[in-house]
Order: C-alpha cells, then sequence, then structure tokens
C-alpha cells in the first residue's frame, strides 16, 4: 500500500533530450548501451538515505524548514521513512540506496538499545529489497553527530569512545552483509583535531590504524565479500581530517599494510575542499590501485563549505568519468548522490527533481567519457607525449639496468640534447569541448 507522500506522480520514464517534462530523464536511459554495458549498469547509482529523508533542512542560521511525516524518534516512523524511502527508489528507478545506521534507526539510550532498532530496521529492509530488487551500495556507521563523538571515535582520548564506535562498526558491518551490501564506508567526520593544542597525532594515527585493522579482521571473520572504503575529506567538521585526500589515504593505508584491503570513496565535493579536481582524485586512486566508488555532489564554488548539491556540471561529469571508464569502470563501486535539496526546496517532487537532473548530468558525462575513449582522444596524444620511452635504452634506465654513472657516459657518447615539446594544453581542452 503506497504511503501517499509522492501523490499521483508515476514511475520516472525516458522521454529523450527534447522533452520538457520535469520528471522524466532526458539522457539517462537505463538500457541504453554505451562502451558495451548498459548505462545502469555502468553508473550504479544510489540514495542517500541521510540528505533525502533525514536532513530536516537545517542550516548555522536556523533549523527545520523540511516538514515530513516520520521526523519523529520512533520505530512506527523509521517504518514509515523506510516505506517512503523505497517508494521513491522505485519512482525513480534507483538501483542502490546508501545509509548509516542513526539515518534509519531511533537512537537508543544504550549501544545494546542501538543494535535492536538497528535490527529490527535491517528486517524490514530485507523484505523490502526482496519485493523491490532495490540493492544496498553500501552501509555505514554514523560515529560524528552523537556529542560522544566531539572529540573524534578511532581517534578520541578517551578510549571508551574508541570501544563503543568499534561495536558500533561491527553491528553495522553485520547488518550491510546481512542486506547484501557492496561496499562498507568509513568516512572519519570527526577524525582529525580542532586545534593541535589537545592532540597528539602519533596516538591518534595509531588508533585509527588499530581501528581499520579491526574492520577488515572482522570483515573477514563473517566472510562479508564487499569492498571496505574509506572516503576521504580535508576537513569540516573538524578543521584538519587525517584521511585529507586519496595520496594521503594512501600513505596511512601502506603505513598500517592495508594497501591491498581498503579504497577509497571519492566525493567531488571533498576533492574540492582540498584543493584538487575530482579528476585528480580518481586518477590517483587507479595509480595506486584503490578506486572503490564515487559520491557524485559538488560544492558551490563561491561559498567554499561542502554544500552537497546535486551535479550540473557536465563537462566536470565527463571528465570524472573518463577516469573511472579508464580504470575499467566500477567493480563494487556505483555513483551515490551524497546531496541534498537546498532548504527552500519543500516539495516531494523537488527530492524527484533534484536526482533526475543529477542523474541526466552523469549519464551525458558517462556518454562524453565513452567516446572519448572509443577516439582515442585523449589517450592518442598522451601515449605519444611519452612515446620516447619505448626505447630499449630508456626502458633499461626504468628497470634499473643503467645505473647514474652508466647514463651519463650514454648521455655523452650519444650527445643527447633535450629539445623541448609543446604540452598542447589548449588543443587538448578543445578536444574535451568537442565532446561535451
Ligand atoms: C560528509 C560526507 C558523509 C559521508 C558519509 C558516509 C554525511 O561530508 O560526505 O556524509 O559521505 O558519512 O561516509
Ligand atoms: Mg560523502
Amino acid at each position: 500500500m503506497s504511503t501517499g507522500f509522492f501523490g499521483d506522480i508515476q514511475k520516472i520514464r525516458y522521454e529523450g533530450p527534447e522533452s520538457t517534462n520535469p520528471l522524466a530523464f532526458r539522457h539517462y536511459n537505463p538500457d541504453e548501451i554505451v562502451a558495451g554495458k548498459r548505462m545502469e549498469d555502468h553508473l550504479r547509482f544510489a540514495v542517500a538515505y541521510w540528505h533525502t529523508f533525514t536532513w530536516p533542512g537545517g542550516d548555522p542560521f536556523g533549523g527545520q524548514t523540511f516538514l515530513r511525516p516520520w521526523f519523529e524518534d520512533s520505530m512506527q516512523a523509521a517504518k514509515l521513512k523506510a516505506d517512503v524511502a523505497f517508494e521513491f527508489f522505485n519512482l525513480l528507478g534507483a538501483p542502490f540506496y546508501c545509509f548509516h545506521d542513526a539515518d534509519v534507526r531511533p537512537e537508543g539510550r544504550t549501544f545494546a538499545e542501538n543494535t535492536r532498532n538497528l535490527n529490527e530496521i535491517v528486517d524490514y529492509f530485507e523484505e523490502k529489497q526482496a519485493a523491490t530488487g532495490v540493492r544496498l551500495l553500501w552501509g555505514t556507521a554514523n560515529l560524528f553527530s552523537n556529542r560522544r563523538y566531539m572529540a573524534g571515535a578511532a581517534t578520541n582520548p578517551d578510549p571508551d569512545v574508541f570501544a563503543f564506535a568499534a561495536a558500533t562498526v561491527k553491528t553495522c558491518l553485520d547488518a550491510t552483509k546481512r542486506l547484501g551490501g557492496s561496499n562498507y564506508v568509513l568516512w572519519g567526520g570527526r577524525e582529525g583535531y580542532e586545534t593541535i593544542l589537545n592532540t597528539d597525532f602519533t596516538r591518534e594515527l595509531d588508533q585509527m590504524g588499530r581501528f581499520l585493522n579491526l574492520v577488515v579482521e572482522y570483515k573477514y571473520k563473517i566472510g562479508f565479500e564487499g569492498t571496505i572504503l574509506i572516503e576521504p575529506k580535508p576537513q569540516e567538521p573538524t578543521k584538519h581530517q587525517y584521511d585529507f585526500d586519496v595520496s594521503t589515504v594512501y600513505a596511512f593505508l601502506q603505513k598500517n599494510g592495508l594497501e591491498n584491503e581498503v579504497k577509497v570513496n571519492i566525493e567531488q565535493g571533498h576533492a574540492i575542499l582540498a584543493g584538487h579536481s575530482f579528476e585528480h582524485e580518481i586518477a590517483m586512486a587507479n595509480t595506486f590501485g584503490i578506486f572503490g566508488s564515487i559520491d557524485m555532489n559538488r560544492n558551490d564554488y563561491q561559498s567554499g563549505w561542502d554544500t552537497d548539491q546535486f551535479p550540473n556540471n557536465v563537462p566536470e561529469m565527463a571528465l570524472a568519468y573518463y577516469h573511472v571508464l579508464s580504470g575499467g569502470g566500477f567493480r563494487n563501486g556505483g555513483t551515490n548522490f551524497d546531496a541534498k535539496l537546498r532548504r527552500q526546496s519543500l516539495d516531494p517532487q523537488d527530492l524527484l527533481i533534484g536526482h533526475i537532473g543529477g542523474m541526466d548530468c552523469c549519464a551525458r558525462g558517462l556518454k562524453a567519457a565513452a567516446k572519448m575513449i572509443d577516439d582515442g582522444a585523449l589517450k592518442t596524444p598522451l601515449d605519444a607525449r611519452y612515446g620516447k620511452w619505448d626505447s630499449p635504452e630508456y626502458q633499461k634506465m626504468l628497470r634499473g639496468e643503467y645505473k647514474l654513472d652508466d647514463i651519463a657516459s650514454w648521455v655523452e657518447k650519444n650527445n643527447i640534447t633535450p629539445e623541448p615539446a609543446s604540452g598542447r594544453q589548449e588543443y587538448l581542452e578543445n578536444v574535451v569541448n568537442r565532446y561535451v
């Protein structure tokens, strides 16, 4: 039985680029084949439970603007929220969703009560997934909202908090496994510091390393087959967050012997906050072999805050998917909209329209990326730029067969005189613009 929340809105359909219907896709056509695969299977869209069903519309200057019938901390309200959520996934045709424990269950007074509440909702989700075919892209624990986490979870100076957080992650990994989740995400919301004056980096980073090892050990213990992902972010809410960006996370994984166990969930807005582009972070993760999944939401470039808006810039999406596809595309990962409405967008249909626009924008980006790859538009000039490295002498240098003094003799004997060549940046930028 329908909750009636979305009125008489029907399932969102693909109507093609000429459609002016705001409740239709103009570019996202799930069954259309792009680069040998259905678009739905390439993009693997997921709806974020927290922004779409839980966020009340507050900002630093004012509270709730959204009035939702399930905004109440009870099990009954949590089930109504779940009913609406699965109706939404169906209307939108979203194959996946993502959630934190705190998004889906009422907050208990104790750890045991939290676990009971979570498990009751997981039972409910299990039935709904079976009835609808919607799947879980990733589960996670909210280890940053409750006041107990104000000084961090794994990195807290109080070991009681470390233990409570570890116990909570155990329950969330259990839940994710039961629901067949493809990944489990750790975003270190408050794993950082407000001031160095009260912070011992050595202890905190060691604690964080131990915590992550515990998670990986437990994954094997229960036979969870998904990928463990860390989501980098440089700051906000803390002044400095330890999982600053992809490169920092990779160094942390190596230090803790986890570089083959854990991958990254890269968020567009977090990449920008770190002073990078989204494609920089995706390409870097490919280079290290730790690319996992993406959170597809932008920030407002003027405000400098993590505003979590739906993507609307096709050239940016094209370059992002160019690197996703160049790395072989998603395996367990997908495109999660960690995006929320603006607080004046009050109507139920705004929730659909935000996602529709985001999905269309990603679809256009994907198609442009696939075409660029097909044509070798960027790869051919890139290979040519590095082409001299294919010569046998330069291969020997790379393999370490020529030592520094061998190289010196070789350069002298052959009178090697480097001739600078154009980097052709404007040409390449113009090439990209042909595709978007
Ligand atoms: C914050 C985020 C987070 C993470 C989520 C899962 C609340 O900037 O992006 O959203 O995506 O916690 O790790
Ligand atoms: Mg995110």
